[in-house]
C-alpha cells in the first residue's frame, strides 16, 4: 500500500509574512502555534525565516538565524519533526545543529551553491524547489513555452546537482515551486501534471497554500455562489487549499505544506483510505 501523503505544517517567523502577518513574530508564540499545528495532525513542521511573498526584500543571515533558531531548537526539543525553510547553507546548518532534520530549499540550490554540500555531509532529508530567482524580481521571469517541461527539465538540473555534489537519490524530495516565478496558469498546469511528476521524481511536495492562484480562482465570476469578486485573503483560501491536498493526495504526492493543517490532515487520510478501497 501507498504510504499516506505527509502534512507540513506552516511557522512562518517573519514580520512581514503574507499568510500570518507576522503573528508569530515572537518565538514563544511561534513554537506554541507550531505544537499547534501537530496537535491538529502536521506530521512536519516547516519554520521560515525569510519571506518569498512576491517582491519581498531579504533579510540578512544574521537576522534569519535569530529568528528561526530559538523555534526549530524548541520545537526539535518538544519531539517534533522540523524542517528549516531556507536558502541559506549557514541557517539550514545551523538548523540542522538545533534539532531540524529537514532541510526546505525552495532555490533548489540556486540562491546558495553550499546548500548541496551541507545536504551531502549531513544526510538530511531536503526539499529542492523550482525557482528562478529571488522574489524582488520573480514575476518577471514567469515567462514559458511549456512550464511542465521546462519544470521538469530546471528542476532534473538542480537534483542532479544535489546528487553531483554527494547527495543520495533517497534524500531528495522534489517540489515545482508554485507560484516561485509562476502565473496561475503555470500552477495550474504543474498540478495537472502531478501524476507525471510523481513518476518521474517519486517524491514530489506541493506547495499551493493559500497562493495567489487559488486567490485568482476565487475571485472569478461565477466561480461561486455569492463569493467575492476580488481574491479574499490569504486565510479565507484555506477551503480551496485542503481541496488541492484531496486532489493531490490522489494523485501521489508525497507531502503537502499547509498553513491550516487540521482539514488537510484529514483529507489525506480520506484519499490514503479510499485508495485502499480502490486497491
Ligand atoms: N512556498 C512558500 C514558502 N516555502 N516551501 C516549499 N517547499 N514549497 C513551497 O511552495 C513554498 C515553500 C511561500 O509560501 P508562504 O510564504 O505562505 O509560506
Amino acid at each position: 500500500m501507498r504510504a499516506r501523503t505527509l502534512v507540513w505544517g506552516v511557522v512562518n517567523a517573519t514580520p512581514d509574512s503574507f499568510s500570518d502577518g507576522g503573528r508569530h513574530l515572537q518565538a514563544p508564540a511561534a513554537v506554541e502555534h507550531g505544537l499547534a499545528l501537530v496537535a491538529q495532525g502536521a506530521d512536519v513542521v516547516d519554520v521560515g525565516g525569510e519571506s518569498t511573498r512576491p517582491g519581498a526584500t531579504r533579510p540578512t543571515e544574521a537576522e534569519e538565524l535569530a529568528r528561526v533558531l530559538p523555534v526549530v531548537a524548541a520545537l526539535a526539543e518538544r519531539g517534533v519533526v522540523v524542517s528549516i525553510d531556507t536558502m541559506r547553507a549557514g541557517v539550514a546548518a545551523a538548523a540542522l545543529e538545533a534539532g531540524a532534520t529537514i532541510v526546505n530549499d525552495v532555490s533548489g540550490g540556486l540562491a546558495d551553491p553550499e546548500v548541496a554540500a551541507l545536504v551531502a555531509a549531513s544526510g538530511a532529508t531536503c526539499v529542492v524547489g523550482h525557482w528562478r530567482g529571488h522574489s524582488a524580481g520573480m514575476n518577471d521571469l514567469a515567462v514559458y513555452d511549456d512550464v511542465v517541461a521546462e519544470v521538469r527539465a530546471e528542476l532534473g538540473a538542480r537534483l542532479a546537482a544535489f546528487e553531483a555534489a554527494g547527495a543520495r537519490p533517497e534524500q531528495l524530495v522534489a517540489d515545482p515551486g508554485l507560484g516561485f516565478a509562476k502565473r496561475a496558469e503555470h500552477d495550474w498546469a504543474l498540478l495537472a501534471a502531478l501524476p507525471e511528476l510523481v513518476g518521474s521524481w517519486g517524491r514530489v511536495l506541493v506547495g499551493a497554500s493559500r497562493k495567489r492562484f487559488l486567490g485568482a480562482l476565487l475571485a472569478e465570476a461565477g466561480g461561486r455562489a455569492g463569493g467575492p469578486s476580488s481574491p479574499p485573503p490569504p486565510e479565507q483560501r484555506d477551503d480551496a487549499t485542503a481541496a488541492v491536498t484531496a486532489l493531490a493526495a490522489a494523485a501521489g504526492a508525497w507531502g503537502v505544506r499547509v498553513h491550516a493543517v487540521r482539514a488537510s490532515a484529514d483529507a489525506v487520510r480520506v484519499a490514503a483510505r479510499w485508495a485502499e478501497a480502490a486497491a
